[in-house]
């Protein structure tokens, strides 16, 4: 039966891998699990060889398609662009469908550099539409109500905030140079596809990072040549080897304006650990742990618990208490990495609905670029760098 009194938000997206998949699945399961305003559609999908983009705008229950960006962003029937092609795209891309009105949603990290950030930043200002960043980490219910009790005062002063991004998917040497291992393709290395996430979650739970100090690592130099196949998988596509232009690795330390002390690992060589996304954050009062492996708990303890039963207990956070989790199931039926979409996406069709911008979004991301440059800029120099500094 169709729902008149929603806002239909029609849909355009350009790219359908990996992350394609996950925003056509969140999208689709939006209406299923949340009371919302909105109601999106798969209106066209978008991607240079036709036969690959029919094939997956039919799996994943899309409309139409296009082959060209430039002519989804034309169409009148689009209200969104969903970018989630690789990150030299994105800039382009989003400058032009904010010119065209539309609204944007773009993976992370935001661009390549601070200055291309910047242009985005400017152009969704100038053309008032409504923007997003994909950090999904921010969405599990756990880091969501991890910032609950931040907010509430619950760890008092924050002392320390400690994340590690651990991923292992490139370690074999013949692993083919893929699009993420290009400097001019993806901007940095393991430092923006997954410590972007750390730097997101850092900011939203403590707050800005005034400065920072950093070491990279490339540990293998040169690889075969290939492509991505779907996934975090690839395929060598010759014998022909290529120079690895960004970080396989970098560590940071950081001060944030509030004080807080920060230290920060993100690795696509940390053998065995396959998503290992974790934070711990340690306040006068308690501390919070927690771990996307195990995205459902969120670990807690409490200076003013009784003595003798301190330490570390662990919530599941599949309550109704817990921000998103009381639209699934029953509590103790968990929820996964697809969910993290869902909530993400929510947000974003719930913010057109109602004509306003949401968070985290193109504001954010240019944050997030100019902690990363710092942090490049830190390696590269051996010095400690103000975030700030590279602002323009
Ligand atoms: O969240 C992570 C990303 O940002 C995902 O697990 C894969 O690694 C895909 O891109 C990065």
């Amino acid at each position: 039966m169709i729902n008149h009194s929603k806002k239909d938000i029609r849909i355009g997206m350009i790219g359908y891998q990996f992350m394609g998949k996950a925003h056509s699945h969140a999208y689709r399961d939006i209406p299923f699990f949340f009371e919302s305003k909105a109601n999106p559609i798969l209106q066209a999908l978008c991607g240079r060889n036709e036969k690959a983009v029919q094939e997956a705008a039919d799996k994943m229950g899309w409309q139409s398609i296009e082959t060209d960006w430039r002519d989804l962003i034309k169409r009148e029937d689009i209200d969104v662009i969903d970018i989630v092609t690789p990150n030299h795209t994105h800039a382009e891309i989003a400058i032009a469908a904010a010119e065209a009105g539309k609204h944007i949603i773009t993976e992370k990290p935001l661009a390549l550099t601070v200055e291309e950030a910047a242009r985005m930043k400017e152009a969704v200002e100038k053309h008032n539409v409504i923007h997003m960043i994909c950090h999904n980490y921010r969405f599990v219910p756990a880091v969501q109500y991890a910032k609950r009790l931040i907010d509430d005062g619950r760890l008092g002063k924050i002392f320390h905030f400690r994340a590690n991004y651990l991923q292992d998917f490139i370690i074999d040497p013949s692993f083919p140079l893929i699009w993420r291992l290009k400097k001019e393709v993806s901007g940095s290395g393991a430092l923006g596809d997954i410590g972007a996430h750390s730097i997101d979650l850092a900011r939203f739970l403590v707050g800005e990072i005034d400065e920072v100090v950093a070491m990279s690592k490339t540990f293998i130099k040169e690889r075969p040549l290939g492509e991505m196949s779907g996934g975090l998988s690839a395929e060598v596509s010759s014998q022909e080897v290529g120079e690895v232009t960004v970080d396989d690795a970098v560590a940071f330390m950081a001060k944030f304006d509030s004080g807080t002390f920060g230290t920060f690992e993100a690795t696509r060589f940390a053998t065995g650990n396959r998503n290992k996304n974790t934070f711990e954050i340690n306040g006068e009062k308690g501390s919070v742990r927690w771990d996307m492996e195990n995205m459902n708990d969120l670990h807690v303890y409490f200076t003013d618990d009784e003595k003798g039963v301190q330490g570390f207990r662990r919530i599941l956070c599949t309550e109704e208490e817990h921000p998103y989790a009381g639209a699934y199931w029953p509590a103790g039926h968990i929820i996964g990495y697809e969910h993290t979409f869902i909530h993400l996406l929510y947000e974003f069709v719930e913010a057109i609905a109602d004509q306003r911008q949401v968070s985290p979004n193109f504001h954010d991301g240019y944050k997030n670029q100019l902690v990363l440059a710092a942090i490049e800029k830190s390696a590269e120099q051996k010095s400690w760098e103000k975030v700030d500094q590279l602002n323009n």
